[in-house]
């Protein structure tokens, strides 16, 4: 009589999304979709140029603009204390410019008007005169000690360097190094990337002063910490500030910092009194918004003969732009770039950062990663590919000898982090047969005689995902855990809140599934809510895949809550102790009597109708899950392609996947997450270019120049899975979001390398366009990406 839970839409359905049917009807609400009564709209003047000291502002001819209502400069905002704004990483960023603009795009002025046409004409008559200073666009150029200082406006800021930090057992590093047999090294820049989402930020501000009520609804994947935020920035009393994220068109990371627009929408509806509408257009976001990477990245590792890893040092310095921005929650200064190598087993490892400020946009932002994860896996798969090349020693053969053996769960990794489960083995295993690797060698030798090179590039990691715990993760202190609230009606069917906020993952679809799993309630039963300060219960936001590995197990949690009180209502039903019930999936029945039994539905109409003496009446309530752990999915990407000599250009044969991410809650949801991710990946690894010139000025800056891969470039992707569980989430499941766009990147580099190394070649920068390749190739040179580039 158990419920068959597929046919219910429980876990391991692939489970059509729902909320597609809106999305694909063009009935999504995104921000932009918002219509408030009496509404305005809000402009940003942003500056043309990366470094100037600002001489004058004169808005006058703004003002005289028919329907302008409000002109903002720095000056409106530092009135009222709000010229600068803290970032999450304890850092203050200019809301609208005062002394200096500091990078190309940074905001200036706003305009506030009766339509955004009107607001946009009248920012256009805002006269600035800026006195322009020499630009700095990498860290190299803000180490020299004759550099500009950027952050005049900090006391005790001497230099542009933000931090230096350090990780790891330096003793012992130096020792493996000291018994080594081998030693490789690499150097490379990871470029800066731009999440990119289809719907760019936007936020429309509500201030009513009768209640003193500020509701703001805005594209964000974190809203109980924006309230947090601008309780404490605005001085707002928290119970009188409502966030409500609408529908998000991705987010991708981009969406976690605190955007500069927010803030002056506020300020600009608070003044008016007025609803205020901002929508950043596309150029604004791609050159102001939260940039990923930029990190140069140097290593050595420490090998034996016989191809043992024994020790690894690294060092990286990474370029934050002009304002320590970086989206990430967690205390140490490069995010968890120590995660790298966590897969392998590597004795002794020892890491050194350091941090500039630049003249460009933020950056830092965890595009698609767990903070600086992407950068560290793509450095260790590129150092593991170089390492066993020095060596003389198949690829695949060199990872085998070195990742971490199933037996060795939990594994406590050189940096201290502890790995919780995996078949590394198996996975790369799986993907070398499905690939064809074993003869690889004779179709390289046969494409030689046609002219065309042959690469195959594997990437196999394990990374972080699900931040907390609370013991060592927060955000400006409020310390990272999720929640669920579960409210039964009186039918059996249901709403779900949660904490988290999804932006494109199908949130909606798959917590119903968890909830099914544990209850029986069918899926379709089970309305999921997510992104309203005043309704959801507190959460710290969707990023880092925290998703699953904290929210659903929230999700599990309090469905097993109200489980465990439906079975004291059955026992009341069926006139039995409570000793004596089962559960099967939707229903409670007598021990050694199956027919005597009541559903599930049965218990939540008695819920509110027939409680036994003493019970509340009511089946819902909430729960609040702290992970005990981080969890650690794993994946083997390899990828074989084909490199035009003559031309440089690369196409990729085929591409195979193998993740494990432990229980899969919707097969299909998770492979659109990989297949999506990988198509990331490609297009970092293989068009996306966006960089800076001598003066700072932004290259790339426009959607003909950083190229969005669409399904005509993008090759296509066999997937394949493997499932451990995780041993400490309830449902046994780990994040799977960001594993393919953290992974990919690797995958495609190291197959065009592997193409292209016989001519001499060590790196190539991403993006791997032809002219770098075709470069590559004729001089038998490694390729740098990092900037300045030269314009004519
Ligand atoms: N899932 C599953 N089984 C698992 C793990 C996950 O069925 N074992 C499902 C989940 O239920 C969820 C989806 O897969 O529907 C992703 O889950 P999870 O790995 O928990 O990641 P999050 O939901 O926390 O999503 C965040 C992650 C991040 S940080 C970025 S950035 C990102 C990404 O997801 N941005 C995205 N994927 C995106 N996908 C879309 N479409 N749009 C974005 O902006
Ligand atoms: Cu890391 S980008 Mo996602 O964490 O929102």
């Amino acid at each position: 009589m158990a419920l068959d839970e597929l046919k219910i839409g429980g876990m391991g359905a692939s489970r059509r999304r729902v909320e597609d049917n809106r999305f694909i009807r063009g009935k999504g609400k995104y921000i932009d979709d918002v219509v408030l009564p009496a509404m305005l709209h809000m402009e940003i003047l942003r500056s043309p140029v990366a470094h100037a000291r600002i001489k004058s502002i004169d808005t006058s001819a703004a003002w005289e603009v028919p329907g302008v209502r409000l002109v903002l400069t720095g000056e409106t905002m530092a009135a009222r204390n709000l010229a600068w704004m803290p970032t999450l990483s304890y850092d203050t960023q200019a809301v609208i410019a005062t002394d200096k603009v500091r990078f190309q795009g940074q905001e200036v002025a706003a305009v506030v008007a009766d339509d955004p046409y009107i607001a946009k004409d009248a920012c256009s008559k805002i006269v600035v005169e800026y006195e322009q200073l020499p630009a700095i666009v990498n860290p190299d150029q803000a180490k020299d000690s004759s550099a500009p200082l950027i952050r005049d406006d900090k006391v005790n800021q001497d230099s542009n360097k933000i931090f230096d930090w350090e990780i790891g057992d330096k003793e012992a590093t130096e020792r493996a190094f000291a018994d080594a047999d081998v030693v490789s090294s690499l150097e490379l820049h990871y470029p800066r990337s731009h999440p990119s989402p289809l719907e760019p930020c936007g936020s429309i501000a509500d201030f009513d002063r009768a209640t003193g009520k500020l509701t703001v609804y805005m594209t964000t994947q974190a809203p109980h910490i924006i309230r947090a935020a601008v309780a404490m920035v605005a001085e707002l009393p928290e119970h009188q500030i409502r966030i409500i994220s609408p529908d998000l068109g991705g987010g991708f990371g981009n969406k976690v910092p605190v955007y500069p627009g927010y803030v002056i929408s506020i300020l600009a509806s608070i003044l008016t009194e007025r609803p205020v509408k901002w929508i950043e257009d596309k150029s604004g976001n791609l050159i102001s918004t939260g940039f990923g990477r930029d990190v140069y990245l140097k290593g050595e590792m420490a090998l034996r003969k016989d191809g043992k890893i024994l020790g690894m040092r690294m060092h990286t310095t990474s370029d934050h732009g002009a304002f320590f921005a970086d989206a990430q929650p967690t205390k140490f200064k490069i995010g968890l770039m120590h995660s790298t190598f966590a897969c392998y087993d590597v004795p002794a490892a020892y890491l050194t950062s350091d941090g500039y400020y630049t003249n460009k946009a933020p950056g830092g932002v965890a595009y698609r990663c767990s903070f600086r994860v992407t950068e560290a896996m793509f450095f260790q798969e590129r150092m593991i590919h170089a390492a066993a090349n020095d060596l003389g020693m198949d690829q695949a053969e060199f990872r085998r000898v070195n990742l971490v053996k199933d037996d060795a769960f939990p594994y406590r990794t050189a940096f201290g982090f502890l790995t919780d489960s995996g078949q590394y083995a198996k996975c790369l295993d799986l993907g070398l047969e499905a690939i064809g690797y074993s003869s690889f060698k004779a179709e390289q030798e046969e494409a030689r005689k046609r002219g065309k090179l042959l690469g195959i590039g594997i990437s196999t990691m394990t990374e972080p995902l699900g931040a907390g715990n609370s013991r060592e993760y927060d955000i400006i202190g409020i310390k990272m855990f999720d929640s669920a609230e579960l409210r039964v009606h009186m039918t059996g069917k249901a709403i779900l809140r949660t904490g988290a906020k999804t932006q494109g993952q199908g949130h909606e679809t798959t917590w119903a599934q968890i909830v099914a799993h544990e209850l029986g309630i069918p899926a379709d039963d089970i309305v999921v809510e997510e992104g309203d300060t005043d309704t959801a219960p507190f959460g710290m936001g969707t990023y880092a895949s925290r998703s699953t590995p904290v929210a659903g197990a929230a999700v599990a949690m309090v469905s097993r809550k109200i489980r465990a009180k439906a079975r004291k209502i059955a026992a009341h039903l069926l006139e039995v102790s409570e000793e004596d019930i089962e559960w099967e999936l939707g229903r409670f029945y007598v021990r050694g009597n199956e027919e005597r039994g009541v559903t599930i539905q049965d218990c939540a109409l008695a819920a509110y109708s027939n409680v036994p003496d003493g019970m509340e009446p009511g089946l819902e309530n909430n729960a609040y899950y702290d992970p005990p752990n981080l969890t650690w999915p794993f994946a083997a990407y390899i990828c074989k392609v084909e490199v035009d000599p003559e031309t440089g250009v690369w196409d990729v044969l085929k591409f195979v996947a193998v993740d494990d991410c432990g229980v899969r809650i919707n097969p299909m949801v998770v492979e659109g997450q990989i297949m999506g991710g990988l198509t990331e990946a490609y297009a970092m690894a293989n068009m996306q270019y966006i960089t800076f010139d001598e003066e700072g000025n932004c290259i790339g800056a426009n959607y003909i120049d950083y190229l969005l891969p669409t399904a005509w470039e993008t090759p296509g992707f066999e997937l394949h899975e493997v499932v451990t569980p995780c041993p400490h989430h309830p449902i046994g499941a780990k994040g799977i979001g960001e594993c393919a766009t953290v992974g990919g990147p690797a995958a495609f580099v190291n197959a065009v390398m592997s193409a292209i190394e016989h001519t001499g070649v060590r790196n190539v920068d991403m993006p791997l366009m032809p002219n770098r390749v075709y470069d590559a190739v004729r001089n038998g040179q490694d390729v740098s990406g990092m900037p300045p580039v030269r314009v004519e």
